[in-house]
This record gives C-alpha cells, sequence and structure tokens, in this order.
C-alpha cells in the first residue's frame, strides 16, 4: 500500500469478531486501534505484538473517553462490535446490556457527525427478528431485509435501536453507516457461555477423560432452537466488504442453512468420534430463556448479489473446526 496506511479503529477488539476482523484489517495494511474494557484476551495473542496495532482500554458507554480517542485517533473506518453480547444474560443484566448497545453507538454516531469522511459498521443482530419471519408458498421460511423485526430478548431491543439510531443518523447527516444483520457465526473464538462453545469444550474434557461422560452430563436449555450458524471469519469479510462499498446499506448476513442445537449437538459427537446417548446431557431450566428465538435462517441474497460475499464453511465444516480445537486443547 502507497502512502499512509487506513486506520479502522474496532470497538470490542477482544471478543470473537474483533480479534478475526483485526487480523484481517492487519493483512489488507490497516493500522488498527483497538478498543475493549479488558483488551489483554487469549484471541488477541498472536497479534498483541503486531506494530501496526494498539490497544486501549475503555468503555464504550463512557462519552468522554470515546470522543477523546475518537479525536485523537481520527480512523477511516470504525466498526462498532463493543456489546455485552449473551442473549440469556441480557434479561438479569438489561440495564448493563443497554448502555453497551445503545449508548456506545450514539457515543460513536455523535462524532461521526463531525467527521463524515469516517465510515461507520454498526453490528447488529438477526435477534432483531425475534418470531418474526418470511413465509413463502412451499418454501422453507426465512428472515431478509425485508422481514419485520420483532425482539424478544433485552438485547435484540437494544440492538433495534441501535439499529434504528444509524438508519435515523445515515439519512439526517448523510453518513456512511453500514449495519450488517449478522446471523450466529462461531468459532474456535466462541465465548465458553454460548451453545456451541458449550458443546465442543465438553466435547473436549470428556474425549481427554471419557468416565466424565457418564459422571459429569452437559446441562443445556432448549434444544428445538434452531440456528443459522456460520464460520466467524467468513462474517468479518463482510464487514469489510460493506465498508468499503460504494453506498452505504444494511445487509443479512447468513449460510441460509438452519439447524437445531440437537443437530449441531449430535454433528459435535460425531466429529469427535463419539457415540452420542441422551444420558450424556442433562435438560435444566436455568439455561431456558423467558422469550426464546425460535427459529432463524437467513436470505443472504442482497450481499451475494451486490458484494460478491460467499459463505466458506459448511455447518459440519464449522462443527469440526470447533471440535478439533477443543480437542487439541485438553490433549495438550
Ligand atoms: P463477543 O465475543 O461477546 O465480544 C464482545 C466484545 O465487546 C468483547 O471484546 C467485550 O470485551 C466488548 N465489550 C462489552 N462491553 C463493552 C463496553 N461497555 N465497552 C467496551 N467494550 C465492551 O461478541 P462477538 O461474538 O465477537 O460479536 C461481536 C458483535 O457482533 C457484538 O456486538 C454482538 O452483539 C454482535 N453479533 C454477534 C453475532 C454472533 O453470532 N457472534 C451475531 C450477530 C451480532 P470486554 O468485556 O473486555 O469489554
Ligand atoms: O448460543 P446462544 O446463546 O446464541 P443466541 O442466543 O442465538 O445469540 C447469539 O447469536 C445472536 C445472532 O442471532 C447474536 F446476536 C448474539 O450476540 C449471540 O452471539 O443460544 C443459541 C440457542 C438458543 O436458542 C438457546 O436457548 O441455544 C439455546 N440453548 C440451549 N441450551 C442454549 C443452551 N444457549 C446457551 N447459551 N446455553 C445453553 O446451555
Amino acid at each position: 500500500m502507497s502512502g499512509n496506511p487506513k486506520k479502522a479503529l474496532i470497538t470490542g477488539i477482544s471478543g470473537q469478531d474483533g480479534s478475526y476482523l483485526a487480523e484481517y484489517l492487519l493483512q489488507q495494511g490497516y493500522e488498527v486501534i483497538g478498543v475493549s474494557r479488558r483488551p489483554r484476551s487469549p484471541n488477541l495473542v498472536e497479534i498483541e505484538s503486531h506494530s501496526q496495532l494498539k490497544l486501549v482500554p475503555c468503555d464504550i458507554a463512557d462519552q468522554a473517553w470515546i470522543h477523546g480517542l475518537l479525536n485523537h485517533v481520527q480512523p477511516d473506518e470504525i466498526y462498532n462490535l463493543a456489546a455485552l453480547s449473551h442473549v440469556g444474560s441480557s434479561f438479569e443484566h438489561p440495564g448493563a446490556t443497554f448502555a453497551s448497545i445503545v449508548q456506545g453507538v450514539l457515543h460513536i454516531l455523535d462524532w461521526c457527525r463531525t467527521s463524515p469522511a469516517t465510515r461507520l459498521y454498526q453490528a447488529s443482530s438477526s435477534e432483531m427478528f425475534g418470531g418474526s419471519l418470511t413465509q413463502p408458498p412451499h418454501k422453507a421460511p426465512y428472515q431478509d431485509e425485508q422481514t419485520p423485526f420483532a425482539p424478544n430478548s433485552p438485547y435484540a431491543a437494544a440492538k433495534l435501536a441501535a439499529h434504528n439510531l444509524v438508519r435515523v443518523y445515515r439519512t439526517s447527516y448523510n453518513l456512511f453507516a453500514c449495519c450488517g444483520i449478522l446471523f450466529n457465526h462461531e468459532s474456535p473464538r466462541r465465548g465458553f457461555d454460548f451453545v456451541t462453545r458449550k458443546i465442543t469444550n465438553h466435547i473436549g474434557r470428556w474425549r481427554a477423560n471419557p468416565d466424565l461422560l457418564r459422571a459429569n452430563p452437559l446441562q443445556l436449555g432448549n434444544l428445538h432452537a434452531c440456528r443459522d450458524w456460520g464460520y466467524a471469519p467468513d462474517y468479518v469479510r463482510a464487514m469489510h466488504l460493506m465498508l468499503t462499498a460504494d453506498e452505504p446499506d444494511d445487509y443479512v448476513v447468513a449460510t441460509g442453512e438452519t439447524h437445531t442445537v440437537g443437530e449441531f449437538l449430535v454433528e459435535a459427537f460425531q466429529a469427535a468420534d463419539l457415540e452420542f446417548e441422551m444420558d450424556f446431557i442433562r435438560q435444566n431450566d436455568v439455561y431456558r430463556r423467558p422469550c426464546e428465538v425460535h427459529y432463524l435462517r437467513g436470505n443472504s441474497e442482497k450481499i451475494r448479489n451486490r458484494l460478491g460475499w460467499r459463505p466458506t464453511t459448511s455447518f459440519r465444516g464449522l462443527v469440526q473446526i470447533m471440535v478439533d480445537a477443543d480437542l487439541r486443547t485438553y490433549a495438550s
């Protein structure tokens, strides 16, 4: 790259997506400034000493801090990924969830009004659809950019407020701001509280110590919920495509396939060469939500047709990647 490198500020850099996005942008020649409350993270070990990466501890709900940082950095692109992102926990901590999601994006949007050349990516979520579906005749239901939103959790309500704020600021102040309505995406960097990683992590422990299988059943909630699960590194490419497009817009990002939690569980056992038995799990209502999102399957035709995005990893491939990583962790 000639001239000065582009500067990207990533909030939520220590999380799953923030870490993959930072790696991707550093590979593209960007200078990356990463913000999280605790930016030291195992997800960042491979890049933390990179000369083009700076990590800054900062709470995104703190307006003075975030405005001071943005004034200092003057980024070309902002990727706003910071959030308390666990849907179940948002029922217990709705205030902190709203602060991280809604106050955070408002502070950034207000700053962007003073710097209209800066481009903003906002991490919206398929959770915003809640129980809403588009049902075509004789075909499986799906959600796309036209499906109405009907949030079912404090997390989803906060994400929808942030999504609407981005749209209002984009229209009112002519900002280059995009929302990616991302369906579930997973990886070996997924937090341990999310159902996919909870399953693959347990399988890693069990494989290393098979006696644990019956003595220590895995406690899970609703096994019937359907999710459209993709591979996280594919999804951070979609974020960058949105911010380097000619026009700002909102896009659904998804594989188009849906599977139940139970199907993920059985697939994960197969990936570890373990025979699945129902005795290995216990259903525990603690892990059920006051209001569930039962079915998510995204139609991502818009980003595929306009920006050329494609997922690279199948459901089976994703499960294998996650199981293999957790088997390696516990074998060593
Ligand atoms: P994640 O692993 O939970 O990472 C979230 C990050 O936000 C963490 O680095 C966390 O670090 C940071 N954070 C939380 N509160 C903060 C605050 N007040 N100030 C600054 N940083 C804060 O989430 P992810 O899976 O990477 O997802 C990234 C974003 O996409 C999130 O906004 C999530 O809601 C959204 N999303 C995710 C998916 C998915 O399937 N993964 C789908 C749709 C949308 P600290 O705790 O150190 O601050
Ligand atoms: O893995 P989950 O916690 O992910 P969820 O709720 O779909 O949310 C994730 O994806 C959203 C995009 O759609 C993001 F916006 C959000 O930030 C997050 O990344 O739960 C998946 C499903 C749910 O139906 C849940 O009820 O698994 C079910 N489940 C069953 N047993 C469980 C468990 N979920 C968790 N976390 N833990 C369980 O023991």
